[in-house]
Formats: structure tokens, sequence, C-alpha cells
């Protein structure tokens, strides 16, 4: 079974800049390699393929203008204990917030129960398979608080299907949505 989520991909350019945030300053986890750098705006998880397909014909659906995407700052996940993830912030716009509840309507009238979490929207960096340790990673992240690019238009988003392997995931792409400019 697939395992799925909705996305959107980010430009080479800005690819680059956030892979210039890698350091040997942080603790060992898994950076994130360029393949595995989105902003996941649902995450669907195990999916039958004919739901899947459900939900592909349902994104083609949504109907919304081209936006700009913001990225600045860093964070950590959680964010007031010891952290698993570090983080680069996205600012949360209208126009994001509509391709998210969106998007997020498309799948649910497909039977997809959307999490009850806020969404915070973030591009993963690094991950850590033990939480570490209070501290190790706030030089880091202090050094970084005013890390941002220039902001980009975001033309379209994908559902992705991410495989699970030893090395980390994998991502592919099994739909690619437009947005239409006005
Ligand atoms: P993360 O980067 O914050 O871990 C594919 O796993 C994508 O879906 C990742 O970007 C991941 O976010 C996101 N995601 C959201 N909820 C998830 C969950 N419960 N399990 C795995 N990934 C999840």
């Amino acid at each position: 079974m697939p395992r799925l989520f909705v996305a959107i991909d980010l430009p080479e350019e800005t690819k680059d800049q956030i892979l210039g945030l890698r350091e040997d300053d942080l603790p060992p986890g898994r950076w994130a390699g360029r393949e595995a750098l989105h902003l996941t705006l649902h995450f669907i998880g195990e999916t039958p393929e004919k739901q899947a397909r459900r939900y592909m014909q349902a994104l083609q659906r949504v109907d919304l203008p081209d936006f700009a995407l913001q990225i600045g700052g860093v964070g950590q996940f959680p964010v007031d204990d010891r952290p698993r993830v570090i983080w680069v912030g996205v600012r949360n716009t209208s126009a994001l917030r509509a391709l998210h509840e969106a998007a997020g309507r498309a799948l649910q009238n497909q039977g997809f129960r959307q999490e009850q979490r806020r969404f915070h929207p973030h591009i993963t960096l690094m991950r850590f398979k033990k939480p570490l340790r209070r501290g190790l990673a706030s030089r880091w992240l202090q050094a970084h608080l005013d890390f941002h690019i220039e902001s980009f238009s975001v033309r379209e988003f994908a559902l992705y299907e991410s495989q699970l392997r030893p090395g980390g995931a994998v991502y592919t792409k099994r739909g690619v949505y437009a947005l239409a400019t006005p």
C-alpha cells in the first residue's frame, strides 16, 4: 500500500540555499538530502491503491491561484522539549492556509480524516533517532534564527509517495497539480 502525503516541492535554488545550512556544528543526525526537501501540507499515510486514485482525482479539482512562499527562521520539534527534528520555517500566510485547507477539503470529500493538530508549515532539515539532550542544538538554532530566502512563487503542489528504506525515505511524485495564475 502506498504511503502518501501532499506537499509543495521547492525550486532548486531554494534547496541550494537550505542545503547551505548543513554544518558539522550539530550533533550527528540524519540531514535531509536535496530530494527530501519539501513542505508537507497533509500527511495521508498508508492508502489502498484504489483510494489513492480517488485522492489524485480530487486534488485535480483544487482551483487556486499561485502565491508567494516565504521561507525563513529555523526551529525544532517538539517546540518545548528535547528536539527530534530541526526545521526551516515557512510563513503561514493566508494563501498558504487557503491551499492547505482546499487540499484538505478535497481529500476529506474522499474519506480522509484530517489531523486535528494546528498546521505548522516547515521544511524538515534534520532528524535525530533519539531526542537530543537539552541545549545541544540551541547554539545552532540561535545562530540561524535570521536565516531567510527570497520568496518564490508556488505554481504547483504534488501528491507524494514515501517509501521507507534503511538509508532514509525515498519520495516519488504520484501526481502534480497546477495552481492557476489569475
Ligand atoms: P516531517 O518532515 O515534519 O517529519 C513524509 O513523511 C512527510 O509527511 C514528512 O514531511 C513529514 O513531516 C510529514 N508527516 C506529517 N505527519 C506525519 C506522520 N504522522 N508520520 C510521518 N510523516 C508525517
